[in-house]
Formats: C-alpha cells, structure tokens, sequence
C-alpha cells in the first residue's frame, strides 16, 4: 500500500493531492520539488479568505486543532457557555500554531490485529493509529505505536480517514472515573470532541473516554510546557457522576445502611446517659459526624489518660504525596505501606510508634484525604477515624505536600481541611514536602522553591506559622538518622509552642465523648464479649468501615437505665434490633451474591486459562511451523539464486564460445575460397599447358613427318 505523496502549495498553504497543480487555488508547483510537510503554518491572514480557497474538511480541521492546545501549551478552558463545543464550531480568534492537518498522512489505521512474530515486529490492534516511519517493498510497512517501533503487513492497515484529527499523547493519564480514557505518552487519539472544562474526548483503538487537553499536543509539535500540568476537575454532568477515584466500586454497590431511630424524646438531657453503641457486627459509623459513635477495636485505644510522654501526629495529604514513607521515614521502618500507584495505596487510617529521645511518637497515617474525588461522606468518615485513633487529640498534623506546584484541588482541600478543624489547626500544623531530593537534584533549595511558588502556598505556610520541612525519604543511614532527629525536633518544637496541649475541637471531643461511653458500656455490662466476631466478618468489616451504617444494636440493656426511660430505651432497641435484623438480610444476600460471583468467576478465570492455553500451545506451534517454512523458503530461494547463477554462467561461457566457433568457421570459409581460386588458376593453366603441350607435339609432328618424308626421297 502506498501513500499518495502530497505538496503543499506556497501560494494559498493548502494541501494539494496531486503533483503538477494545486488541487485548491489551481497554482502551478515548480518541477520536481515536493514541499517538505511543514510542522508549523502560520494562520491564514482571515479564516474567511482560507475558507474561500480551502475546503470546509481543511477548515474544519485547522480550528479543531488550534482548539486544544494555546502557545502556552495550556488547555483552553474556554469562555463559551456551552460545555461541549463541537470542534467544527470553534472561535477562529484562538492560536493556530498548533497547525497541522498535513501531517494526518503519516498515519495509518490498523484494521486487523497483528502480532509481532519476529524480533522488530509491532504488535498492532485494530483501530489503532500508527506514526508511520518507512514503506517497504516488500509488502511491510514500519511505525511507531507509542513509544514501540516496529514492522507490520501493509495490508493490516489503512490509509487514515481524512475527516479524522490527532492528537498525540506527551504524558501518562490513567483513568480516573468511569468514561475516562487511559492514554500512554506517544500514543496517536483520534479526536472525538474538545470541551471547555479542559478535557478532550478521543479514541484510542476500540476504547473511547475523556483526557485532560493538557495532556496531548497536536501531533509533531513540540512540547512547550516541562511541567506536569494540573488534570482540571472534570464536570461531571456529562456521564456517571459518582466520585469513584481511590474507592472500590464493589463497596459503591453495597446496600447503604438503613438509617438510626431517632429518639421521639426532643430533651436529650432528661432520657440519661448517652445511649452506648454495641458494636455491630460490621464497623458501625455513621456519616454524621456529630451523632456517631466508634466502634474501633479495643487495642486501638489510646484515649485514656494524657501521656506526657507522647506526641501524636497526624499525616494528611493528597493521595501519592508521601504521608506513609514519611512515616516509615519517622518509624524507622517500613510499616505503612508505601508504593507508587495510580490509586490510594493507604485505605485507613493506620498509626504506629516510635520511641526517640525520651519520648513516645504515635504516626498516624491517612487515605488521601484531599482528594476531592472522594465523596464527603467518606473523607469525614475518615477524618473521624483518625480523630478517633488520634485521642485525647493529635499534638502536630503533617500536612505532607509533594514539591510540585500546588493545584487548584489541593488549594481547595487544604481550604476545607481548615474548615474542617478550624483555623487553629496551623498552630499545630507542620508542612512536609516530600521528594527535596529531586530539588537537589535540579540544584534548588526549598526557600527558592516556596519563594517562586508563591501564593497561594505561602499563604498556607503562613496559616502554619512558616512551619515546613524539607523531607527526602528516599535517603538512607546517617543522614535519614539525621534528617528524622530533625524533624521530631521540629515536632517538638511546636509541642512545646503549644504548652504541651494537643489539638482539640468538636469532633475531637465528640469522638472522646463516644469512646468513654463505649468503654463504659464495655466496662459496666455484661461481661460476654458484646459481639462474636465470626469467621467472614474481617472482610465484611472492611466492606462496611467505609460505608457502614449506623446501626446499632444492644442486646442487653439493663445498664443503669433509669426506670423512667426504659420505655424509650425499648422502643430504641427494639428499632436497632430490627435494623440489625435488616442489616443482617443484606449482608447474607450479599454473601451469597458474591459467593455465586466467585463461583461464576473461578469459572471464568478456569475457561479463560484453558482457552489462554490452548492459544498459545497453538500460537507457538504456528510460530514454529512458520519458523520451518521460513527456513524452507530461505533455503529454496538460495538453490534457485545458485541456479540462476550457474545459467547465467553457462550462457556467457556457450555465448563465447560460439563467437569463438564462428570465428574460426569464417576463417576456414576464407581459406576454402582461397584454395578454390588457386584450383581455378592451376586448372587454367592445367588446359593452357595441355593446349601448348598439344600444339607442340602436333608441329613436332609436322616436323617429324617432314624429316621423315625427306629422308624417303632421299
Ligand atoms: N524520590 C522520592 N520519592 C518519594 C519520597 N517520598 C515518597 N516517595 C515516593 O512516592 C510514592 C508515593 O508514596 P506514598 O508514601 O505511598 O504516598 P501516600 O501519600 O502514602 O499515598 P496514598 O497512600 O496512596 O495516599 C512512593 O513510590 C514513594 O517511594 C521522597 O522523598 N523522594
Ligand atoms: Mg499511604
């Protein structure tokens, strides 16, 4: 397959499919020069004039590509009203520096699926779009898929289709929410539609999804920005609207946990003690933060008296920024788990201890808290949980930022967290900027990095009284020793700035409040465990620690009821007991859902590997015969060369020696008509000498008869 070769016409900058005249303004092209495909073409003057000597498919794709990307290499957010803005319908006002359509030729669309057989083979999937390299003759073309490059059969793929436009991929984006498309750098989109939240819509083989305009560049341009640029938040009114990042979407399809009775007593104060939760027999939290009660495991208590000795810090930060290494790094040992990961890699709040100069450090550990993906609901179902962990309440949090730009969804879920706990959470707050050994590396300090930040950072440096700490947790030996010994004195430090106190607010004290009556309950009643843990319950636990409910059910509760209250006691009980009951139905069919789940994909799985199997142990038999006839062909096409050869060779020799046998021929022709004339000649004189011979024997006869007669007469 050959791609027709194009020029481009200097007089009206448009492409012309054929090779004497321009196929758009009619100009003549000089002889022989096809004009180099050109990366860059300056806007037309006026899209009015363009569109008058182009044709509407050129139009349309010159804006379409202007549209994505400014010379800024940044999104268009747009001012349009409308969210999506089909790319025939730009603004023609934009940059048209990102030009390109020419270049749409050097792709090729594969529509069949082809596996790299040889070393250098691509391995290419229909629908995929291929940078196109070479052309070879024969019957193999090579491309680029990504960053692989390779040779396929001309044949499995085709020529682009002209109304398509490109755009190439120049960063990693994974997949964020259902409807978003996974791109890798290098790889070739088709572009479906560009919107004004700074996301494209695109297809990349058969998956089609959004991606963040910032991370595609039209195709062969340069990339103008080095740095990573911030994913814009997505609108989510255009598909599933539901925040999934960091969550399983298995635990978004559990049943919500039915509501908790509410009292019909509207004075709180008179009907006794707070009512203590039993645990249920999941985790039961409630999203409302004022009304929960915990439920955490005994040994994870650690509200009791106020130990002087301890100081409790907790970690908070984006998903990936470095608040478990920085707590392996403060542990001195690798105890939280730390990974790179496109999802939360921390589920829960976890804590852990250290010893160090005298002192207790308690590390507790968080999900991504800021990321705004993640519903209220469970960023205060976490918060809770930390509060809960960090009792009688933490003495420093860790706001860990990684040392990048701060982006607008960070700003905003720092904003919240001091929403969350108040302003005067930065009296006991500390920022830790993780990775300063990628500063070091590009030869900065973390002064110069906060200074060329800026706002809004030093804003939240300032709201944590210009407390920070370079942290590089990939470092080891001495200077980790060295580095932490730093850090815990920072941590001291503001220990002792706040007198020693701990942070405190509402929902430190309501979690407190909730805990002591807890452990009342524990304490006072019966003394059988409350709630037998059985066998499966682990992993339910974890299913529901994030959405549990509210449920609580309490068996017994003769605890010091006042025989006023203890109708409303039984009414409530009675209403958790059948909640219970509720939860309970849930939770078997959900048990059982799963199990036939499993069951379906053990199954599966077994069908799959078989299959899997049975391919392969095909594949490789295949691979192998081709391997053989491959040989075969080489083999037999070297016979046939050697043959050619020695005919060729044979022809020359018989060649020569024919001209030599004529040579020789003609020579022997000429001899033989030498000798032919000589035989004439001697013939001649053969009959001459005869002749002469004939007329002297007769005169000498004469003569003699003449003698004779005279010697007669005599
Ligand atoms: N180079 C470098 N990498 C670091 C540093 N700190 C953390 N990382 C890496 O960053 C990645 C994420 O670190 P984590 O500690 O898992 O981040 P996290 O904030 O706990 O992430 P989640 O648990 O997903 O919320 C890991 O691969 C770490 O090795 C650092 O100081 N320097
Ligand atoms: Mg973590």
């Amino acid at each position: 397959m050959s791609l027709p070769q194009k020029k481009v016409c200097k007089s009206c900058g448009n492409l012309s499919q054929i090779l004497d005249n321009c196929t758009h303004c009619g100009e003549k092209f000089a002889d022989g020069v096809v004009a180099e495909r050109k990366k860059k073409i300056e806007p037309p003057p006026e899209l009015s004039v363009c569109s008058e000597k182009s044709t509407t498919k050129d139009y349309k794709m010159k804006r379409s590509v202007s549209l994505y990307s400014t010379t800024s290499g940044k999104p268009n957010t747009g001012t349009t009203k409308h969210d999506d803005i089909d790319i025939s319908n730009q603004a023609s006002n934009r940059s048209s520096n990102y030009l390109n359509v020419e270049l749409k030729d050097n792709y090729v669309e594969a529509i069949r699926d082809f596996d790299k057989m040889r070393p250098g083979d691509l391995t290419i999937r229909t629908g995929d779009i291929i940078t196109l390299i070479r052309e070879h003759d024969d019957g193999y073309m090579e491309g680029r898929l990504g960053k692989e490059e390779g040779f396929f059969p001309a044949l499995y793929v085709k020529a682009c289709n002209e109304q398509d436009n490109y755009v190439e991929a120049i960063r990693d984006f994974d997949k964020m929410r259902p409807g978003d498309l996974t791109i890798r750098t290098g790889d070739i989109i088709t572009l479906i539609r560009a919107h004004d939240d700074g996301y494209m819509e695109g297809r990349i083989g058969k998956e089609e999804g959004f991606f963040p305009a910032s991370y595609v560049k039209a195709c062969n341009e340069k990339e103008s920005a080095p740095v990573v640029p911030v994913i814009p938040p997505r609108k989510l009114n255009r598909n599933l609207s539901f925040p999934t990042a960091g969550l399983d979407q298995e635990l978004i399809d559990l049943p919500l946990a039915p509501p908790r009775p509410i009292r019909k007593d509207n004075n709180c104060d008179d009907v006794g003690p707070a009512l203590p939760p039993k645990p249920s027999k999941k985790n039961d939290e409630t999203i409302d933060t004022t009304k929960r009660y915990l439920s955490f495991k005994k040994e994870d208590q650690i509200y009791n008296a106020e130990n002087e000795d301890e100081i409790r810090i907790i970690l908070l930060g984006k998903t990936g920024s470095g608040k478990s290494a920085t707590g392996n790094s403060i542990v001195g040992e690798k105890l939280f788990k730390s990974d790179i990961s496109g999802k939360s890699v921390t589920k829960k709040c976890e804590k852990f201890d250290v010893r160090s100069n005298g002192r207790n450090f308690v590390v507790i550990d968080t999900p991504g808290l800021f990321d705004t993906t993640l519903s209220q609901d469970v960023v205060k179902n976490e918060i809770i949980r930390c509060a809960d962990m960090s009792l009688p309440g933490p003495h420093v949090f860790m706001i860990v930022l990684q040392i990048t730009r701060l982006t607008a969804e960070e700003t905003d879920a720092l904003e919240q967290l001091f929403e969350t706990f108040g302003t005067s959470m930065g009296k006991y707050s500390l920022i830790v900027f993780t990775r300063s050994d990628e500063l070091k590396r590009a030869g900065k300090s973390i002064q110069s990095f906060i200074e060329e930040t800026g706002s809004p950072l030093t804003d939240f440096i300032r709201k944590c009284k210009d407390r920070y700490f370079a942290m590089d947790n990939t470092t080891t030996g001495q200077a980790k020793s060295q580095m932490v010994t730093e850090l815990l004195k920072v941590i001291e430090d503001i220990v002792k700035d706040n007198n020693g106190h701990h942070f405190t607010n509402k929902i430190i004290n309501e979690a407190c409040q909730a805990r002591k009556a807890y452990d009342a309950l524990i304490e006072t009643d019966d003394p059988q465990p409350l709630y037998i843990k059985d066998e499966d319950e682990e992993g339910f636990a974890d299913d529901f620690d994030v959405y549990g409910g509210d449920s609580v059910s309490v068996d017994s509760h003769d605890s010091g009821v006042s025989m006023s209250n203890q109708p409303i006691y039984d009414e409530i009980y009675e209403g958790y007991n059948s909640k219970e009951n509720e939860i309970k139905n849930l939770i078997d069919k959900t048990q059982s859902k799963i199990k036939s789940n499993e069951t379906i994909r053990n199954r599966l799985q077994e069908q799959n590997e078989n299959d899997m199997a049975k391919i392969d142990s095909q594949l490789t038999k295949k691979k192998k015969e081709a391997i053989e006839i491959k040989a075969d062909l080489d083999r037999v096409t070297n016979h046939c060369r050697m043959l050619e050869q020695q005919r060729r060779d044979l022809e020359c020799k018989t060649r020569n020696e024919i001209q030599e046998y004529d040579f020789e021929l003609k020579q022997l022709h000429k001899r033989r008509r030498e000798y032919q004339n000589r035989k004439a000649g001697l013939e001649r004189k053969k009959i001459e000498s005869r002749q002469k011979i004939s007329k002297e024997s007769a005169s000498l006869q004469t003569k003699i008869n003449t003698l004779q007669n005279g010697c007669l007469i005599m």
